[in-house]
Formats: C-alpha cells, structure tokens, sequence
C-alpha cells in the first residue's frame, strides 16, 4: 500500500526508458481470488536510454511467485521485488526474455484498477497505471508491445472470454470443465490500453464493412438478462465509424471491435485496443429507464472511445502530461460527431454550459492547472475538465484560426507521421504549423498558461464619421504557480448587429483585422479595430459560437442584449444575449432592486414565434443561468443561499409572466406518437419539459397539477423524470406518492434508481441533510459502487449548493466524512468526490472557515491515499 504524498514528477524530467518490450505473452488463468498471470516479455536495450542500467518495473499490490531470465530461473541474489516493483540489477545482455508469474485477487481488488470483479464477471481497468496491478512492468505510454493474450477459465464462471485485438484461437481443455482463447493485437500498444473480460455475457452484434471493404464484426456485451438495452449503443458505434471515415477519413483495424458494459466503473469508459469497457450507464438505454440525456450521453460516450482508436491508440501520448493530446483532441472529435448527428447550435450551447461549469469552476480555485501539467503526484486526479473540455477548445481554436481545409491537411499529416507512435503536443503542433505555413509558437501557450482568460470589451460609435472604434483587451488571473500571465492568441468571432437586427456590413480600416468569417484575432494586451461605413450605431455580437474559452466582460446595455437576444444570426450568441439579460435580473434581486430588462416580454414573443420551429434551443434559451453561473460571476463572497433565492425569485416572476405560453407551450408540445430517441423528438421533450419547470416555478398549484399529470400519463422516461425533477421541488403528498411510485416501479433498476438518489440529494431544503444519511441506508445503495456514490453524495456536493453549503458547515462535514470512509476501498472516486470543495476560497467569510476545518480534518487524517492525499494538499495551498 502506498502511503500519504506520493513524489511529485515532473515533465521536465522526461526520459526514454532504458529497455523496451517489443512482446508481450500473457497466460491468465481466472479464479475469482487467485488469478494467475503468466507474463513472457521479449526486452531490448532501447537505444535511447542508459547503457547498463539496470531493468526496474513497476508493480502494485503484486504477489510474485517466480521469474526467469531466458527460461532459467533467478535466484534471490538476481532480483529484488517486493509489491511495488521488480528490480533486476544486471549485468543484463542487450536482449532477453523475462518470464514472470504473479498472482492477484480479483475479488479483493475494490479500487476497480486493474482486473477486478463486477457483476460476478472479470474485467480490467489498466489507465492510467492499473496494468502494474496485473504483472510487473514498464508501466508507461511510451513502451509499445505487441501483445498476445490466453485467457483462461471454467467453462461455467466465464464461458465469454475477450481480449485485445483479433481472436486466433479457443477450445476446451478436456476434462477440466476448462476452456481457452487466445487474442492477439497486431498493433504495438502501452499497457494502459490491454484489456480483458471474461464472464456470461449477452451480445448484440452486426457486421460493418468499413469504407475499403473490410468486414468488421461489432458486438456490445452486457450483464446477463439487460440485452434489449444494448441496440442503441451498438447503433451509436456503427455511426461513429461511417462518420470517422467520412469525416477524418479514419477506417477501423482489427476484425472486431467489442464493447463491454460493467456495472461497477471508475469513470465512464475506457478506449482499450479493440475491446471498449463502459461503465454501463453509457451503454444501457430504453424508452423506458432513459432519459434522451442518457441517449444522448451514450451516442457521444461510445464515439468518444471509438474516435480513440486512432485519436489514442494508434497515435498514444508519450508521457501522461500530454494526457491532452488524445483527451482534448478525442473530445474535440466526439462533439463535432454529436454536433453533426443532432442540431450544432444545441450541442455548442450544451458543451459550453459543461464547460463553464465544470471547467471555469476548476481553473478559478486551487485545483487550476495547465491543459498540460508540469507536475504531478497522482496522475489518475489529472483526468480533469481541463485537460478534457478546455483541451478540446485549444483543438476548435487551431481550426478557426487556420481554417478547416488546412486542419484537415494538418490533421492526415499527423495521421501520416506519427502513427505507431508515442507522441507530444510538439509533435501535434507541428503538423499543422506545416499544414497551415503558421507558427503556432504562441498559440502554443493555451497548453502551457492555466486560468480563465478575461476579455474586455468597449466601444465608440462617431455618426459623424460613420466609424465604430471597438476596443478589446485581455488579462488571465493568477493561479497556482503561475502569479504572472501573457497574453494569449484568443480568436474572437464577431459581426455587427443593427437596431432593427440587421447584420451590419464590416470593414474596418486595416482590412486584414477581420476576415470575411468575422474572425479577429487577439494576440496581444490590448487592441482596437475601427469599423468604417456605418451608417448607424451597430450593437457588436463577440465572441460568435464562444470562439474562445474566455470569459467576455461587455458593456452592452440591456437594450442592446434584447437586440441580440431578438435578432442575432449567431444562436449561441442570441442564447447568451438571454443568458447575460436573466444573469443581470437575478443580480438585479439579489441587491434587493427590481429590474425591468424588458426580458419577460422579449421571452413571451420568442416563446410564441421562433420557440417552435427550434424547439431544442427554445429549451436552452428558457433554462436560466445555474447557481453556479451566478456564482462565477459574482466572483468573490459567495452565499449560496442569497444567489439560490435571489434566482428563485426571478424564475418564479419569469414563470408567472409567461404562464399563459408556458402552458399552450406544455400542451401543445405532448405527442401520442411512439418514442423515439432522434433529434427533433428530443428537442420537444426538452421544451416541454422546461416549460413545465418554469410553470411551475411561477404556479406550484398549477405546476403539481401538471407534473403529476405528466408523471402518470408518461410512457418515456424523459417526460416522467422531467416531471418528478419539478414535483420533488414542492413539499408535499404529490412529492412524496411520486418518489414512491418511482422506487417500486425500478427498484430492481439500479441504474433509474441512480436518478432517484440524485433527485432527492438535490433537493434545496433542509432535510436533505437527513434524508441523504436515511438513502444511504437504503438496501439499493452500496459504498462498492462509484454510480451509486456519484449518484447520492456527488449529485448533492456538486449540484445542491445551498445544502452542500450550509452555514453550519454540516454539508461539508458530510462530505469530508464520506470521503474519508470511501478512502480505503476506492481512492480515485473519494478524490474525485472531494474536488467539490474547488470552490471554498471563494465563500463567505462563514462558510469558507467551515469549509476549510472540513478539508483541513480531511488532509490530517492518517493513511490518506495519493489521491486522496494529493486533492485535500492542493485545495488548500
Ligand atoms: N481514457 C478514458 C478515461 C479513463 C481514465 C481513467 C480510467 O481509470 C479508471 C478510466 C477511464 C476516456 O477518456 O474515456
Ligand atoms: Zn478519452
């Protein structure tokens, strides 16, 4: 067991290895306590590494039973090894073979790192550092093998056994009630991508041919007894791959491709070779148990590490702080496939509402970091949203400013030159400074810098001169480690908007500020672009299709916004513009004034013309700004309960101004029709529901009525959660007969079941406090499984703000005191669940010194995990 900080590594410290691994051979045998793993590794010098160094592998938690050099065994004085690692001090020849048998338990391992034990099946999770948990290796992205794996096992414990690449072989093993397969990967891969499962499994499976002809067989395998719930997946997958193939001219490469779906998951999936496992919520879906969030969630989740393949696999990262080259890029890839299957004004709104959320939230507290980290101690708490969501940003950034025809080319380049390798952002960068004629060389710091830039806006309009001087600047905070900032490359998409919503034409008097597309680029402190030829005061529409992930400060006045909000040609603009107008109403209430933005009356005429043709982004334009939102902007001396009441207030004056629209909206918008989980059907439920969420807000008489109303009536889970998220907002018997309706009618489904926890731990009252500690007692609630976890104590740290932030620091102690308890059997998610607190330095005086005892009690605890150990040290440097 590692103990308490582990020791920071540092990229500067990048080297080669001193050998390489060009095979690998594994021989598993599977027992549910004693796994035996025969491990055949071919080693070389690497060229690039030291001369007689010795050979140290990486192991963790590791029982070594023996090890041979070239088929002779070593005697003690020939190696050292102990759990975590295996050390032969030479002399080594340049080249041999390393025969190592270890042992593992399946069952004992609750980390679910490495091979582990879910719903009675085997199954592996090696990123980043879980292979080591298997067998001693060179545990790092930069050792590719070619791998051969036999799998082993009674016929009856595991008459499925899967593994990297294509199958070659499989029988019985007379007599024993045993039978075998043996997998080989072709493609040379790290450690981190090998995978297997073994287990009764049901399948759905199809063939694909893939653009040059190749049959492909696909398969998704579940947990015995849930197959009807695997065809929309498998449907996901087999668009993922036309849509590579058409899009980035990717073709798949093996002859199957197999995705696993477990029940008991760290995260939500991982891109193994050939072999995909999922965290079965982003694989499991029916009308009835799913949400078209869910569906929507599975479609990008599944094209997410399907797009790995060569996004990851072909191409891997050489060390884990490029961990952006395949996370940022994959994710860039994943939504501009969701953006294209669904409407991309709708999924830019939605990702960039993620992003600020999650990401804005991080890169503004103790937890900010580079999208490329210079240091860490425990990689698996670098699987962040900026590495993630802000890295894909950089991605969507480098296309704007070299267009899509040269990224492209910059992208086959990077296809072309480093497949089969373990690559940097450098080399990344690379193909589409050649690709474009650019240097990139300051576009490059978007990698390096941490922090929310923040762009300010102002302009001067001269009638006299028909001139409109718009100035832009930019400045970035500090953040941990790094007190001073440079400017930034930051394209800012822009277009001018007349007072009765014409686009205004542009140019400006250096011609080359602004291209035909409206992009300006802004790459120093400060700068001004004049536009010329007007003819009337043009409102600026900035930052078109959020061109950047920054924040942008303006000085638009509300008239101004309404223009935007009415008129702009840009949708994520015109969402925003609404966004900014409830943002200043809510602020507006909290300073104990009241406002007239004229919002109200502007919502009411939307909510009558354009909300029907569009009826997805009339539901993104009607969800006013989160808590979170609020919190961000004003910034400092947060009190979670004044911002949730001041919203409150403003919602319920929106929902009782608009109530006759809300509820033509409500009724017209129900349907008849079977459901079906495309577009245009998840854009109405969206609607809907979302009217019916502000209805009720301004009418909670009416809003029961009808919630109730469409909770029995529902024949989709979509309508019938979108009624009860509205009625567990309103205390009362309607609430209470309805959260039991839910529970009897799923209580043998955990993964509805998840959406009841988390309601109920949202609930901004009180009691929640006790209600959570009752959940957490209830027989479908388990501290083994991290969807459970995430379910009850994340949804209520990450989305019950005026409960996770009580006064009395209660909320908080719960917390740290689920962490605490979850520490021992699962670090990863008990790290994950503290980064909660990201935001305590910016509370009020009260709750921040509640918060900080909280995770000051947290960092003190003896025996903390690196994981844990690692969060608690960072958040209160
Ligand atoms: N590479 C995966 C994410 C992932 C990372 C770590 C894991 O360890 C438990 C699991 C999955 C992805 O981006 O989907
Ligand atoms: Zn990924």
């Amino acid at each position: 067991m590692r103990t308490d900080t582990a020791p920071v590594v540092r990229l500067e410290d990048y080297r080669p290895t001193d050998f390489l691994i060009d095979t690998v051979v594994l021989d598993i045998a599977l027992d549910a306590t004693a796994t035996r793993v025969h491990a055949d590794l071919s080693l070389r010098r690497n060229p690039a590494g030291r001369e007689d160094a010795p050979l140290v592998l990486q192991g963790d938690e590791l029982v070594l039973l023996s090890v041979a050099r070239d088929g002779v065994p070593l005697t003690a004085d020939q190696y050292q090894a102990d759990p975590q690692g295996l050390i032969l001090p030479g002399p080594l020849p340049d080249q041999f073979r390393l025969t190592i048998e270890t042992v593992v338990n399946p069952t004992a391992n609750t980390k679910l790192m490495g091979l582990y034990r879910s719903g009675g099946n085997y199954c592996t999770q090696c990123e980043a550092e879980g292979f080591r948990r298997i067998t001693y290796f060179l545990d790092r992205p930069d050792v590719l093998s070619v791998y051969t794996t036999r799998l082993e096992a009674a016929r009856a414990d595991a008459p499925l056994l899967l593994a990297n690449g294509n199958l070659v072989e499989r029988g019985d093993i007379p007599g024993t009630g045993r039978h075998y397969a043996v997998w080989h990967d072709p493609h040379p891969k790290p450690a981190y991508l090998f995978a297997l499962v073994g287990g009764t499994l049901d399948t759905v499976a199809e063939e694909f041919v893939t653009a040059s002809g190749r049959k492909v067989e696909i398969a998704v395998h579940v947990e015995a007894g849930k197959r009807e719930r695997a065809a929309y997946a498998l449907d996901a997958l087999r668009r993922s791959m036309r849509w590579d193939e058409t899009t980035f001219g990717r073709e798949y490469d093996l002859d199957v491709f197999n995705v696993v779906a477990v029940s008991d998951f760290n995260m939500g999936a991982m891109e193994n070779k050939g072999l995909n496992i999922f965290n079965d919520k982003y694989v499991l879906a029916s009308s009835d148990t799913a949400t078209d969030a869910d569906y929507a969630g599975i479609e990008t989740v599944i094209a997410h590490e399907y797009f790995h393949n060569w996004t990851g696999n072909r191409i891997t990262c050489r060390d884990w702080f490029q961990l952006c080259l395949k996370e940022g890029l994959t994710v860039f890839r994943d939504q501009e496939f969701s953006a294209d299957e669904r409407s991309r004004p709708v999924k830019r709104i939605a990702d960039v509402r993620t992003l600020r959320t999650q990401q804005f939230a991080e890169d503004s507290g103790p937890l900010s970091h580079p999208v490329r980290p210079r240091t860490y101690r425990e990689i698996n708490n670098f699987y962040t949203a900026t590495v993630y969501e802000k890295g894909a940003e950089i991605v969507r950034m480098l296309r704007s400013l070299i267009g899509p025809a040269a990224f492209r080319r910059g992208m086959d380049l990077y296809f072309a030159r480093c497949d089969g390798t373990a690559a940097t952002i450098e080399d990344f960068l690379g193909c589409f400074a050649e690709a474009s004629g650019r240097d990139l060389g300051h576009f490059a710091q978007w990698y390096e810098q941490a922090g929310t830039p923040v762009v300010t806006a102002s302009g001067q309009y001269d009638a006299a001169a028909g001139t409109y001087r718009l100035t832009l600047s930019q400045a970035t905070p500090p953040t941990p480690g790094q007190p001073t900032k440079a400017p930034m490359v930051i394209p800012i998409v822009l277009g001018l908007v007349g007072a009765s919503g014409d686009a205004l034409p542009i140019a400006t008097t250096n011609e080359a500020t602004v291209d035909a597309d409206g992009l300006f680029v802004l790459d120093s402190a400060n700068a001004t672009i004049t536009f010329t030829g007007l003819t009337e005061r043009p409102v600026p529409s900035l930052l078109r299709g959020f061109s950047a992930p920054v924040r942008l400060e303006s000085e638009l006045n509300d008239d101004d916004l309404i223009v935007l909000f009415r008129h702009d040609s840009d949708p994520f603009n015109q969402w925003q513009a609404g966004q900014t107008l409830a943002t200043r109403l809510i602020l507006a209430a909290m300073r104990g004034e009241t406002v007239n933005t004229r919002f109200g009356e502007a919502l009411g005429h939307f909510l009558d013309s354009d909300a029907r043709n569009d009826p997805a982004f009339a539901a993104q334009v009607l969800a006013l700004p989160s808590e979170a939102d609020i919190a961000r902007d004003i910034g400092r001396d947060i009190n979670p309960t004044a911002i949730h009441n001041a919203r409150l207030a403003v919602k319920r004056a929106l929902g009782a101004e608009l109530a006759p629209h809300l509820n033509a909206l409500h009724g017209a918008l129900q349907s008849s029709e079977a459901y079906r989980p495309d577009a245009a059907n998840t854009g109405r439920r969206a609607l809907r529901n979302a009217a019916l969420d502000l209805l009720a807000a301004g009418d909670a008489t009416e809003g029961a009525a009808r919630a109730t109303a469409q909770f029995d009536e529902a024949d989709n889970m979509t309508e019938r959660l979108g009624a009860l998220a509205v009625l567990v907002l309103i205390p009362g018997a309607a609430r209470d007969h309805a959260l039991a309706t839910f529970a009897a009618r799923y209580g043998d489904n955990p993964l509805v079941l998840d959406k009841w926890f988390a309601l109920q731990a949202g609930i901004p009252e009180e009691g929640t406090l006790d209600r959570i500690t009752e959940l957490a007692r209830h027989p479908a609630f388990s501290m083994g499984n991290p969807n459970r976890i995430r379910a009850l104590f994340g949804s209520f740290a990450m989305t019950n703000a005026t409960q996770f932030n009580r006064e009395d620091g209660r909320g908080y102690d719960l917390i740290a005191d689920t962490v605490l308890a979850l520490d021992a059997r699962n670090p990863q998610v008990a790290a994950r669940l503290l980064t909660a607190f990201r935001t305590w330095r910016v509370l009020e005086p009260i709750r921040r010194g509640k918060a900080e005892a909280a995770l000051r009690r947290v960092a003190a605890t003896q025996g903390l995990s690196p994981d844990v150990s690692d969060i608690a040290g960072r958040s209160l440097e």
